[in-house]
């Protein structure tokens, strides 16, 4: 008995949306497990310190990217050759690449944001 497919993040979308993507994609129901990372470092469910974490099965896995891509093979829609896979973890990987700066906008002072758009900031 494993339990329930469970998607443990803090409340947004962030590094669990490509998950929560997959398990929509893949027709998994699944529980959000909640974020609080002090106590899921405490009882080893964070893996590596972060989140998120999906549990699926049995498995228990953490790395965004991992999560999505193993849902997305277990349930067939990773590619079906070698090279369709390649494909897959290309734009997985090129998502990954584009989210430091795209985030990080979000966490700008007020007004830098502008400059950075403009090209403008330091
Ligand atoms: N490479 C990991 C990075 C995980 C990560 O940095 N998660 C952040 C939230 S998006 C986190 O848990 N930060 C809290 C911390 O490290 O203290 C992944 O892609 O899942």
């Amino acid at each position: 008995m494993s339990g329930p497919t469970t998607l443990y993040y803090f409340p947004g979308r962030g590094r669990a949306e490509q998950i929560r993507l997959a398990l929509a994609e893949a027709g998994i129901e699944f529980v959000e497990g909640g974020g609080n990372l002090g106590e899921l470092r405490t009882d080893g469910t964070a893996t590596f310190g972060s989140l998120p974490i999906l549990k699926h099965e049995g498995v228990k896995l953490a790395q965004g990217c991992a999560c999505a891509l193993y849902i997305a093979e277990k349930y067939g829609f990773a590619g079906s050759t070698v090279e369709e896979k390649a494909l897959v973890n290309q734009f997985v990987l090129a998502a990954e690449d584009l989210r430091g700066p795209v985030v990080s906008l979000y966490w700008f002072k007020k007004g830098t944001k502008e400059e950075f758009m403009e090209g403008t900031s330091p």
